[in-house]
Parts: structure tokens; sequence; C-alpha cells
């Protein structure tokens, strides 16, 4: 069977919304564009896991500490099935780990801006993992069935988290006059961050056309960007918070809340590692996997030991 006629039955397939598994046939475009936003998904997990551990020991009550370790224990499971789905498609996770400490390998922007206050726990949990679920919810349904399926259980687990961040914000918007000023101070520096989550315009973002013919991606990032804001704002009409954006406006003729020019330069320079956290980030992370060398090893050995026990037990049957 020639190139062709593969490819042809692959989007056939795709046609018919069918899911692509490991074994497949896939175009080598199709299995390099899910490693690169796969491994990209993976690598904000974990590096999504740094702004938030940074609370863990100054959560204000032990009610408070045991959800947010709950919530990014989450986000290294969520890493690691990530990571497991890139590896289905040939790729090798020394390689994933290295692109990411050399700075090759991208991560959401967001992660890159720093927690400066309690309720900042509140401000990621209601706007980043509400900006991830509305990501994310598309990606159930995306055409390639281990990162659709892993999809379903992270998104569960990411509702949760959002519920939890709007908790923390209610409690500190119906507290004192200086927490709901904490929460506003919060959102007014995680608003645009959280905007830009969803990536480029789509007239500048040059893997949405392929992605979206594949079924990798069921919505273009801007019909997302427009989801969350419209889901957002009433939201923030409950907290009593005001959204930091002085051209939102309902459209009476669209039904969407029109909202303001994004700052591109500033999207532009975090990705390209000038955030004002993305060095602390990476060090961060390779001193992680430095410090883990002799866990890995150990796991090694043992599962050597025990497969070489194992054959040894066969032949003594
Ligand atoms: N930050 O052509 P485009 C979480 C890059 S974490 C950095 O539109 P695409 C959580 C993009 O990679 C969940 N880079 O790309 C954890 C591309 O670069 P390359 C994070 C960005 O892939 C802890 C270039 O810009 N979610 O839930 O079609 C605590 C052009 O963009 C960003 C995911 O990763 C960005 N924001 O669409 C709390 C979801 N945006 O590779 C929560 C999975 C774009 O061509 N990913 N770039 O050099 C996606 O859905 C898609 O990859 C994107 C971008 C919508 C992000």
């Amino acid at each position: 069977m020639t190139i062709l006629n593969l490819e042809e039955q692959f989007m056939n397939r795709i046609a018919a919304d069918e899911k692509i598994e490991p074994k497949d046939w896939m175009p080598d475009k199709y299995r390099k564009t899910l490693i690169r936003q796969i491994a990209q998904h993976a690598h904000s997990e974990i590096v999504g896991m740094l702004p938030e551990a940074n609370y863990i020991s100054r959560a204000p009550s032990l009610r408070r500490k045991a959800a947010l370790l709950a919530k990014i224990q989450d986000e290294a499971g969520h890493g690691l099935y990530l990571y497991c789905a890139a590896e289905t498609l040939g790729a090798e996770r020394d390689t994933l780990m290295d692109e990411l400490h050399t700075g090759k390998a991208k991560y959401s922007s967001i992660f890159n801006y720093p927690t400066l206050t309690w309720a900042d726990m509140g401000a990621i949990g209601w706007l980043v993992d509400g900006a991830a679920i509305l990501n994310q919810v598309p990606l159930c349904k995306c055409s390639f069935g281990p990162y659709a399926r892993a999809m379903v259980r992270v998104c569960k687990e990411e509702s949760f988290h959002q519920r939890q961040g709007f908790e923390i914000l209610l409690t500190l918007c119906n507290g004192t006059a200086e927490q709901k000023q904490m929460a506003q101070d919060s959102l007014n520096r995680w608003w645009w961050p959280s905007m830009m989550m969803f990536g480029p315009n789509d007239a500048d973002s040059p893997n949405s056309e392929y992605s979206m013919k594949t079924k990798i991606k069921r919505f273009s990032n801007d019909e997302l960007r427009q989801r969350f804001m419209d889901a957002t704002k009433p939201q923030a009409d409950i907290l009593g918070l005001t959204i930091p954006d002085p051209d939102l406006k309902w459209n009476e003729v669209t039904g969407h809340w029109d909202y303001g020019e994004i700052n591109w330069e500033e999207f532009n320079n975090v990705v390209q590692g000038n955030g004002p956290c993305n060095k602390l980030r990476v060090k961060a992370r390779k001193e992680a996997w430095d410090n883990g060398k002799w866990v890995r090893e150990a796991a090694t050995a043992y599962a050597a030991k025990r497969e070489q026990r194992k054959s040894e037990t066969k032949q003594v049957a």
C-alpha cells in the first residue's frame, strides 16, 4: 500500500471519529504534532506544581494544606499520564526531560509568574485550572486514544481544583476589606496571563490548522478563550471582584463579552524564556531531577533483580 493510500485511510478514520491508537499507521506530522503538544502539556503539569508548592508550608489551616497538597499531587499524576501517552508515540522520557531542563521544550507561559500571596492559590485554582478545563474537555475527544483517555480523569480532577480555588477566593471576599483587596490584587495579576494560556490569536497560530484538521484540537485558541471569558465574568461578579480590563463590554449582537487587546509582546517574551520566573522554574525542575537520580537508579536495580529472580525460579521449576 502506498503512503498516499495510507494517508487517505487515516483521514477517513479521522472523519469517522475513530480513535487512532499507538500501533496504528499515522502520518509523521500527526505523530510529531502530538508529541510536541503532549510533552508541552506534561511539562506544564509538573512545572505547574512549583508556584503552588511554595504555599504548602504557608497554608492558613490544616484543611487548606491538605487540599493544596492533594491538588499538587494530582498535577504530578497528570504529568505522569501525559509522559506515558507521549511514550506510546515513540518519545523517550529521558529526551523529553532533557529538553525541559535545557530550556528547549515549552511549557505553559502561566507558570512563569510568581505567587505572592495566599490569594494566588485561589486565583490559580479558579482561573488557571478554569482555563485548563475549557482547553482540556475538548481534548477528551482528541483523535489520539491515549491522550483522549488520559484527559478524562485529568478533567475530573481539574474540576475539583477549580472549585477549591474559587472557594478560597470566596472566603477571602467575604472576609475583611484587606482580605478582599488581596483577592482583587491576585485577580489583577493573574487575569491577563490566564487569557494568554490559550495561545496566540487564531491568525498567528501556526499549528491550529493541522491540529483541527486531524481532530487533535476540536476548537481554536480564540474560541476557547472566548468561552473562558464568558464563563468567568459571572463568577467574578459572584465574588464581587472586577476583571482588570477597561474594554470589557457585553455585546448584545454576538451574545458574548468583548475583551481588550492581549499584550502579545509580553506573551512572546515569557514563551521565549524571559518571564519573571522562567529561570527559577527550570532550575527547580533540574534540581529535582538530579536529586531524584538515586531513586531512579534504585528502582531500576530493583526491577532488574526481580526479573532475574523470576527467571531463576522458572528455570528451577
Ligand atoms: N505557553 O500554534 P499554537 C494545568 C506555543 S497545565 C507556552 O497555537 P498549539 C495546570 C505553542 O506550543 C495545562 N507556549 O500551538 C497545572 C507553539 O509552539 P511550538 C496546560 C505556548 O499547540 C498546574 C506556539 O506557541 N495546558 O492544567 O496548536 C496547576 C504557537 O501556538 C502557549 C496544556 O498544555 C502558552 N500558553 O496550541 C494548574 C493544554 N500557547 O511548539 C493547572 C494542551 C501556545 O510550535 N495544549 N504556545 O514551538 C494545547 O491545548 C495547545 O498546545 C495550546 C497551543 C492551546 C496551548
